[in-house]
């Protein structure tokens, strides 16, 4: 391999002791589902009801091809009225 080149695939390597983060955003329409999914993803709970959101949250630790990583998760809302500037 000529030098400067990396290996192809994977991702770079992690040093010891550094926890990867991954951001996620839950994007979609109103109502179609971004909290219940996140939800179920987050705490293995189904809400029943529809709570609008503004905006939430959520920092979780999982494992991703056995290692622990952080994920930092936000919730966003489907409503145009509170996307809207006053
Ligand atoms: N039957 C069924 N209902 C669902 C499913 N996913 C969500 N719901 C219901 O649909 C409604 C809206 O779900 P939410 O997760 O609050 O929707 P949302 O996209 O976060 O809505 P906004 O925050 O207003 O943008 C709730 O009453 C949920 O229980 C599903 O896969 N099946
Ligand atoms: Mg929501």
């Amino acid at each position: 391999m000529a030098s400067g080149t990396r290996p192809v695939g994977g991702y770079p390597s992690n040093p010891a002791g550094v926890t990867r983060e991954y951001k996620l955003v839950m994007l979609g329409a109103g109502g179609v589902g971004k909290s219940a999914m996140t939800m179920q993803f987050v705490s293995r709970q189904f809400p029943e009801d529809h709570d609008p959101t503004i905006e939430d949250g959520y920092k979780i630790r999982v494992r991703v091809d056995d290692e622990p990583v952080n994920l930092d998760i936000v919730d966003t809302t489907g409503q145009m009225s509170l996307q809207e500037p006053y």
